[in-house]
């Protein structure tokens, strides 16, 4: 009997899922939420809001504390810690840590610390790190994408155009706004990398499903891209950390955990890696056929990909898979962050959230909204705002179109990966409501199951380690026997696509095509069209 940890450092919380070998039992779940636990860091939802809406940092000593916390409540429960075998993790993609040469003595000398927070201070170069929600540095992805030779250079070489929260683009910035810290700073991290270092007490490597969200990392051959590099920043080499395979174990845990939560000196420490990759294995994408939407702060949608395949309009991403392939992924910005939005303008719970989805008929009488509350990813929208279409602002119609839109763009997106997807897996927290997933499942016309496990990230993380311990003994298990048990959708929680409304969505799809074409690039305004549509599906 043994017990393997997954950790999740996404931008709300730290999550920790427990699971139980041979019985393939997931033994408990553990959540600290930065914005309510950790209220003295001044983060909303675990990000410090700026004056200028592009610019979202967050602490990383706040993340370093929750983990004392978060371990903390799991000894108050009683959690057997000794019986942990090996600890992996995931978190937030792109976000990075900068740290000094003080770090590694630091890291070394946690077991002395009282806690983690104070051992930890004074080893960064820059206090607060930029994350994924940052939309500041547009002129660094043109300085980047024109110095490795465009767009469709760019994105063959890494995986994916450059993109304002990627992480080279960000250090790009830092070096161009504040060269001596830039010079100063020893090693770059990625929040996963980051943590991993604390859990261990010395630098960890990077993973290429993390790696690949960098604008940095040659895709195919997994390892730091010299053109990449040096259309960044210069003497990046020397400051990253090496890429090392997801499934490696690069080292044990740190005796600050041995001695004060009571881990076995033994436990092995795997490598960290991003929350998609994560989610993938959590979710049991290890072989083609299914897609999932995940439903978190970001919407994504994501898939397993057996080749390399980039997205020629530069919207999407291709990553490394924690299976040694790849994964395609596109990331939605504004996901719960508009359907929160939402919810509080109207004064509604999210009981009355469903009950004015339920309320609305499909394509919400040709009601549009493009949700862009925050700066967009997908499409780029740099310049936030809401846009609504025959849609006043406190019409409860708005949820209707929010759901829609959001189900709507996820479907024109996606299009490049060339899958047409008849089964759709929901995680995430807005999984649980049954009425976004049916309009997921009637929109993209396919069934959609929904989770047990929301936390799908963390039981990713939680699966690797069990498979990366087993494979460092010489005992590799297939993936989808690692997967298996935990991962199986379960068939009573599946919505089904409703044939009376496929052409309606597939007029809908059309309009809200041209509303994006209005929009974005000046195209006609679809209001008529948009009226025809409501007088043929009145209810
Ligand atoms: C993916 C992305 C987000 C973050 C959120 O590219 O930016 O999904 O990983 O945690």
């Amino acid at each position: 009997m043994a017990l393997y940890l997954g950790l999740d450092c996404s931008t709300q919380s730290l999550t920790a899922v427990v699971i139980r070998i041979p019985e393939r039992k997931i033994e408990g779940v553990w959540s600290v939420n930065f914005e309510h636990r950790l209220p003295h860091w001044g983060t909303e939802s675990g990000v410090l809001r700026h004056e200028d809406p592009r610019i979202c940092h967050s602490p990383p000593l706040m993340w370093v504390e929750a983990l004392d916390v978060l371990f903390s409540d799991m000894k108050r429960d009683g959690f057997p810690f000794e019986q942990v075998q090996a600890v992996a993790g995931s978190a937030q993609q792109h976000g990075s840590v900068y740290l000094s040469a003080r770090a590694e003595e630091a890291l070394q000398r946690l077991p002395e610390a009282k806690n983690l927070k104070e051992g930890l201070s004074g080893i960064f170069t820059r206090e607060t790190s930029p994350i994924w929600m940052d939309s500041s540095t547009s002129e660094e992805c043109r300085e980047i994408t024109e110095a490795v030779g465009g767009m469709q250079a760019l994105s063959e070489l890494t995986g994916s155009a450059a993109f304002e929260r990627f992480t080279g683009p960000q250090i790009r910035r830092f070096y161009k706004t504040e060269p001596d810290a830039y010079n100063a700073t020893w090693q770059i991290h990625l929040v996963s990398s980051f943590m991993a270092s604390v859990l261990a007490g010395r630098p960890a490597p990077i993973d290429p499903g993390d790696g690949s969200g960098m604008n940095l990392m040659d895709i195919k051959t997994r390892v730091w891209a010299p053109r990449a590099l040096e259309a960044t920043a210069p003497n990046l080499k020397e400051k990253l950390p090496p890429i090392a395979p997801s499934d490696s174990v690069f080292s044990k845990i740190s005796t600050y955990f041995v001695k004060r939560y009571g881990f076995s000196p033994e436990t092995d420490v795997v490598v960290w890696s991003g929350d998609n990759p994560n989610s993938l294995i959590g979710v049991g994408l290890v072989e083609r056929g299914k897609v999932t939407i995940s439903l978190g702060t970001s919407d994504t949608y994501f898939g397993f990909m057996p080749e390399v395949r980039v997205d020629p309009a530069g919207e999407g991403h291709l990553f490394g898979s924690p299976t040694g392939h790849y994964m395609s992924l596109i990331c939605f910005i504004n996901g719960s962050l508009a359907r929160e939005r939402i919810r509080d303008s109207l004064g509604l719970d999210w009981d009355g959230f469903s009950k004015a989805l339920e309320d609305t008929p499909p394509g919400n009488q040709g009601k549009v909204m493009l949700p862009w509350f925050d700066p967009e990813i997908t499409p780029k929208v740099l310049e936030p705002g809401v846009r609504r279409y025959r849609l006043k602002e406190d019409d409860p119609a708005n949820v209707r179109a929010c759901i829609e839109a959001q189900a709507i763009s996820m479907r024109i997106h996606s299009e490049w990966m060339g899958v047409k997807t008849k089964t759709i897996l929901a995680t995430g927290g807005a999984s649980a409501n049954r009425a976004i997933l049916q309009v997921l499942a009637d929109v993209h016309d396919a069934e959609v199951y929904q989770f047990e496990v929301t936390a799908s990230a963390a039981l990713g993380a939680a699966l690797r380690s069990y498979h990366a311990h087993f494979k460092l003994q010489g005992n590799e298990i297939p993936w989808p026997e690692v997967v298996s048990g935990f991962t199986d959708p379960d068939p009573s929680k599946k919505v089904l696509p409703r044939s009376q409304y496929k052409e309606r969505y597939q007029e809908l799809i059309e309009l809200y095509k041209a509303c994006e074409e209005h929009a974005l690039r000046g195209g006609p305004d679809p209001t008529p069209r948009l009226e025809a549509f409501a007088r043929k599906y009145p209810s």
